[in-house]
């Protein structure tokens, strides 16, 4: 004789609440997102000027597409990126923002002489 009586019908509901749990779980791969800006350098200015400071949070595909009068080397301190750009085409910088912090980029090699250009914030999530 047969100890388990076959009962398919109560198999329905655990079948639905695990279907629910599925899709209340967060198995989509999260899409990237990405924080991004142009950037213009221009007889040693940055422009616009509210591009002083570009916040990204934390976790976010960071690109900042830079346009430059003369080249130049951008250099993301604490990231440690560089870039090499020049008049003829945007350069993008493009990273993803691991840690939280304040990073200023520097042109180095450029007429106007090294400074920073500009600081990019990345804000905790
Ligand atoms: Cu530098």
């Amino acid at each position: 004789m047969t100890a388990f009586p076959k009962r398919p019908v109560a198999a329905i509901p655990v079948l639905a609440g695990f279907a629910l749990l599925c899709l209340a779980l967060p198995w989509r791969a999260a899409a990237e997102e990405v924080s991004a800006w142009t950037v213009e350098i221009r007889d040693g200015a940055v422009h616009p000027e509210s591009a002083g400071t570009l916040r990204a949070t934390e976790g976010n595909t960071v690109e900042v597409t830079w346009t430059v009068d003369e080249e130049i080397l951008l250099h993301l301190h604490g990231y440690n990126v560089a870039l090499r750009a020049g008049p003829d085409a945007p350069a993008v910088m493009r990273f993803e923002a691991h840690t939280a912090g304040r990073f200023p980029v520097e042109g180095h090699g450029y007429s106007h002489g090294d400074a920073i250009l500009l600081y990019i914030e990345v804000w905790p999530r």
